[in-house]
């Protein structure tokens, strides 16, 4: 017995129960639970009963199953990479700012393309107007690359580029500027995003339909896997999902399905899956929900080395699960936007206790605008804090054995388990995926989420509780995009001018030959044309050629708003105010849900739309991509009081006053146009002097925003 040890009663579990009784609203020791969005039970205590029978809780990290991380001796001996996404105007502003950061602590490159890449439009294309060098960099060849990566040696510094859409030409651009700079391929380290799947579920950026994208995919996994072994050829990504609505276990599962379905569609190709799944890794979403958090990052490891056994992989390097985290965009608020420092770092710390790999800290203003330098510095010395000041490394997994901790792993995972199964059930995720079922089950997540936040149960503080009287402004970034699409046409006209058309065109057709066939490698074929100043909206039009652009659906879910948002007060009023309109028209008031160019965060426009159809509205939603002339048509046609923009992409300044242009041009300026997502306040006098009758940024409770509508709409019509 040590000198500081001494007698004392033993308490046991029941006499627990009664102390915690006699506290416990309304003497009920249960009301204490808490359920979280995943239907998971959280108790508000745990014992070593809770672990006594968990099967991988007493496992090591760098071995199998994984659960406690990837590495054996983790943060210890390498802390994790800081890798901030970052890429707006051109790209000698962003090597600029990459060449900062990597001085001033970053790690690693990350780069955010412009919307108009993404979707494989060169800069000088119309539809992409109001996109470039937007919500990232604007790229359309190689001379651009060349100039993003200048005097940052890309045999040394890690690359991770977010494409999916434009992957052939974008991954092709890279490998092309490192061999101009004398890296040869087997020397680059770094990842693509290369995720098609979610494409179609949240993010919709992609260009070609599903199974044509899946062939793109297996195509990269088999070039990198035999020319660059150090390049992660893949981030199987929930982050999207999170972002979108999904919960913790709806994104695990989401992204491990995915993840199984390239495995399948590379092993179809003919490889030996240790040739290839050392190198496909992950990427998540860290929210608000720090237990569940960490949880899930611990569970997914768990799960995938159980999926990859399945394949029979046998290279341990084939069975861990690697990942990315980002803290979570979506938890940013515009009101009172310091607290989301603190939001970011209690995000950041989930990752890093859930054992990731890399981390991207959000800047404050990220919910407003793009980052500016201020604010980058601060979510980058977030990490450095963490990593330098905290000591929270030197210990790997602090939380294994926590009661708590341990339950709700096995529970994450198995709670994962079951929806992997129902995927399986229905064929795999690109079934899943074809029949729309899965963006349905996030959409009526975030439907779910945003009437439990409207209504107050989840608090958020400076929104829905705590709000400020007055609030400031904060210094944001704003981009020329005028300006840098000008440039970027000239440095079109000039390679157009300048490269031997003849031997182009020839490369290009190759690729649509290639395509329509299925011989030959796509990424190799778009190095090739690449190399020869072929363009990245050339390369994109040579493979749509062969497999025609994608089209999506717009379905929603109804119903969800209304059965999740019980504060009811004032929605059955705002019910019958909206049920009196239509007996006085003759018809209830109609609303469009647009998005604009190339904008394809459609979250917030999907669960206006719900909510706006529970309310008693009669709601379109417009197609992703619409121009403002398309958009202003279809206004028309469908009779319509008011068109409700959603915009998240920076494209506001120019978008909005364009969709009123063509409403008046068009003959309906009685159509009344409001906006909703991420719109700087300086911007707010610039959109109501366009024309625009309401604005409504984030936070906005969707009731009061469709009372104000409403309102305008009666205004209009009067
Ligand atoms: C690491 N290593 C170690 C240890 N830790 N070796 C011994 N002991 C240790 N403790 C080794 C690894 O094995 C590896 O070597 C090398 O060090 C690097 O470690 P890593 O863990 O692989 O880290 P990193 O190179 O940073 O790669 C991290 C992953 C990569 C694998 C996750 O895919 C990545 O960087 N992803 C980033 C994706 C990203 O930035 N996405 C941006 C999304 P070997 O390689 O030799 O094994 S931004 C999108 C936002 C929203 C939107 O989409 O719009």
């Amino acid at each position: 017995m040590s000198s500081q040890s001494f007698e004392f009663n033993a308490s046991n579990l029941e006499a627990w129960q009664k102390a915690a009784t006699k506290s416990a609203p309304g003497g009920d020791v249960s009301a204490l639970n808490w359920k979280t969005p995943d239907g998971i039970i959280v108790k508000p205590l745990y014992t070593a009963e809770d672990t006594a029978n968990l099967p991988y809780a007493n496992t090591l990290p760098g071995f199998e199953p994984f659960l406690r991380g990837p590495q054996a001796t983790m943060y210890s001996v390498r802390p994790w990479t800081i890798r901030q996404y970052a890429g707006f105007s051109t790209a000698e502003e962003s090597n600029a700012f990459y060449r900062k950061a990597l001085a001033a602590g970053g790690q690693g490159v990350s780069v955010a393309f412009d919307l108009a890449t993404h979707r494989g439009y060169d800069s000088d294309h119309p539809r992409v107007e109001g996109d470039v060098g937007k919500a990232g960099v604007a790229i359309d060849s190689v001379e651009d690359m060349k100039i993003l990566f200048n005097e940052i040696p890309l045999d040394k510094v890690s690359v991770s580029m977010t494409m999916n859409g434009a992957v052939l030409p974008v991954l092709a651009g890279y490998v092309v500027a490192a061999e101009e700079q004398g890296v040869s391929q087997d020397k680059l380290s770094g990842t693509i995003q290369n995720d098609i799947l979610k494409e179609f579920m949240v993010r919709n950026t992609y260009i070609y339909p599903p199974e044509p994208s899946m062939k793109i995919i297996g195509d990269i996994i088999e070039y990198t896997a035999k020319n660059m072994p150090k390049f992660n050829s893949i981030s199987i990504s929930g982050y999207h999902m999170q972002e979108a609505g999904a919960n913790q276990a709806l994104e695990m599962a989401f992204t491990l399905a995915d993840g199984k379905e390239y495995v399948k569609t590379a092993i179809a190709k003919g490889m030996d899956v240790d040739d290839f799944a050392g190198r496909l890794s992950f990427f998540w979403a860290v929210g608000m929900n720090f237990y569940l958090e960490i949880a899930k990052m611990r569970a997914a490891r768990l799960l995938w080395c159980r999926i990859m056994k399945g394949f029979d992989a046998k290279n341990p390097k084939s069975l861990m699960l690697r990942t990315h985290s980002q803290t979570s965009g979506w938890s940013l608020t515009e009101q009172d936007p310091y607290n989301n420092v603190v939001r970011t770092t209690i995000e950041a710390m989930a990752a890093v206790f859930g054992g990731t790999q890399s981390l991207h800290t959000n800047s404050l203003d990220e919910a407003i605008a793009l980052p500016t330098e201020f604010s980058s510095r601060i979510a980058r010395n977030t990490q450095l804090i963490i990593q330098e000041e905290t000591h929270i490394t030197n210990v790997i997994d602090p939380w294994a054995g926590s009661y708590m901790m341990e339950s709700l792993t096995q529970e994450m995972a198995d709670k994962a388990w079951a929806i992997i199964e129902e995927v399986e059930a229905m064929g795999g995720m690109t079934k899943a995926v074809d029949s729309g079922w899965a963006k349905l089950k996030i959409e009526a997540a975030a439907a779910e989420k945003q009437a439990r936040i409207d209504s107050g149960k989840d608090v958020i503080v400076g929104v829905n509780k705590y709000k400020l009287a007055k609030e400031d402004l904060v210094d944001t970034l704003s981009i020329d995009n005028v300006k840098v699409r000008d440039g970027q046409i000239e440095r079109l006209k000039a390679i157009r001018a300048s490269r031997d058309s003849a031997a182009v065109q020839a490369a290009l057709d190759a690729l649509t030959a290639s395509a329509e066939s299925g011989q030959g490698n796509l990424l190799d074929l778009s190095i090739k044309a690449i190399r020869l100043r072929a363009t990245v909206g050339e390369v994109s039009d040579a493979l749509e050629k062969a497999y025609g652009r994608h089209r999506a659906d717009t379905q929603k879910v109804t119903g969800v708003y209304a059965a999740a948002y019980d504060s009811a007060e004032g929605w059955e009023q705002l019910q019958k105010e909206i049920a009196g309109f239509a007996d006085q028209h003759g018809r209830r008031p109609r609303v469009m849900i647009a998005k604009l160019g190339q904008d394809g965060h459609d979250r917030g426009a999907k669960v206006v739309a719900t909510a706006y159809a529970d309310l008693g509205f009669d709601v379109d939603m417009g197609p992703l991509f619409q121009t403002p002339e398309e958009c202003a048509r279809q206004a028309i046609e469908n009779d319509v009081h008011a068109v409700g923009v959603s915009t998240l992409a920076a494209g506001h300044k120019t978008l909005v006053p364009a969709i009123i242009a063509e409403l008046k041009k068009q003959g309906a300026d009685d159509i009344i146009v409001f906006v909703g997502g991420v719109i700087p306040r300086q911007d707010y006098e610039m959109l109501y002097d366009a024309g625009v009758k309401g604005i409504y940024g984030p936070g906005t409770p969707i009731p009061a925003s469709a009372k104000d509508v409403l309102e305008q709409i009666k205004k209009a019509v009067a």
